[in-house]
C-alpha cells in the first residue's frame, strides 16, 4: 500500500467483537475540495428547520437545525420529530456509490444536521429507531468545523472513545453498535464556525 492509500485507509476506533460492534474512521474520505463544495452547497441549499426534540411530552428547542435527504417517500421519526426526505442533492450519486463501496450498504436516507457554532451540540443517544433497518451500518460524513464525537457503552458514565471529526471525514458505526453504545457531539464554546453532518441510514 502506498503512503496515500495508507493515509486514506479506515482506522478501527472500536472493535467489540463480543457484542458485534465496530466503529471505523477515515479522515480523508472526501478531498478538501469536495468537502468545501458539499459544505457550501448544503449551507446554501439544504432546507434546514429548527430542531425541538420532544422530551417528557414537551418540545425543547435547541440550537441545531436539521433536514432529511433520500429516496422518494423515505422518512425518519425520532424524539417526537419527523423528517421527510428531500431528493438527494444534484451530483450526490457518485458519493452514494462511494459510500456503498466503503460500507456495502445502499443508503436510502440521510439526516442532515447543522451546528451553527460550538454552542450547538447533540446529547447522548443511539440511532435505534423503529424506522431503521436493524444493525445496518450508519455512515457519518462531516463537513465544516471540526467537532468532537464521543461514544460510551450503555449503562456506563464515561466515554470510551472521543474522536475529532474533521471536514471530509467518514465515521462508520456497524453491526450492533446502536444497540450497545450511545454517542454524542458535546458543545465546544470556543468553536465559532458552522458544521454540517450527514448520517446516512438504511430505512426499513
Ligand atoms: O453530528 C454528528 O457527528 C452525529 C450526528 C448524530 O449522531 C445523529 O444525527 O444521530
Amino acid at each position: 500500500m502506498n503512503a496515500d492509500a495508507l493515509r486514506r485507509a479506515p482506522a478501527t476506533l472500536l472493535d467489540d467483537t463480543a457484542r458485534q460492534c465496530s466503529v471505523t474512521y477515515e479522515r480523508d474520505f472526501l478531498s478538501a475540495t469536495e468537502a468545501t463544495h458539499w459544505f457550501e452547497t448544503l449551507a446554501r441549499e439544504a432546507p434546514f428547520v429548527a430542531e425541538a426534540p420532544v422530551i417528557f411530552g414537551k418540545p425543547r428547542p435547541v440550537r441545531r437545525q436539521s433536514c432529511g435527504y433520500g429516496e422518494p417517500g423515505a422518512r425518519y421519526r425520532y424524539t417526537g420529530l419527523e423528517r421527510v426526505a428531500t431528493p438527494w442533492p444534484d451530483g450526490f450519486a457518485p458519493l452514494l456509490e462511494r459510500l456503498y463501496d466503503r460500507t456495502g450498504a445502499r443508503f436510502t436516507f440521510a439526516l442532515c444536521n447543522l451546528y451553527p457554532d460550538g454552542d450547538a451540540g447533540l446529547g447522548w443517544h443511539a440511532d435505534d429507531e423503529a424506522d431503521l433497518a436493524r444493525d445496518a451500518p450508519i455512515a457519518s460524513l462531516s463537513l465544516g468545523a471540526e467537532r468532537d464525537f464521543a461514544m460510551r457503552l450503555r449503562g456506563e458514565s464515561r466515554a470510551c472513545l472521543t474522536v475529532p471529526l474533521g471536514p471530509g471525514s467518514l465515521l462508520v458505526m456497524a453491526g450492533a453498535t446502536q444497540r450497545h453504545y450511545v454517542h454524542r457531539v458535546p458543545p465546544r464554546v470556543r468553536c465559532r464556525e458552522a458544521r454540517i453532518n450527514l448520517t446516512f441510514r438504511v430505512m426499513r
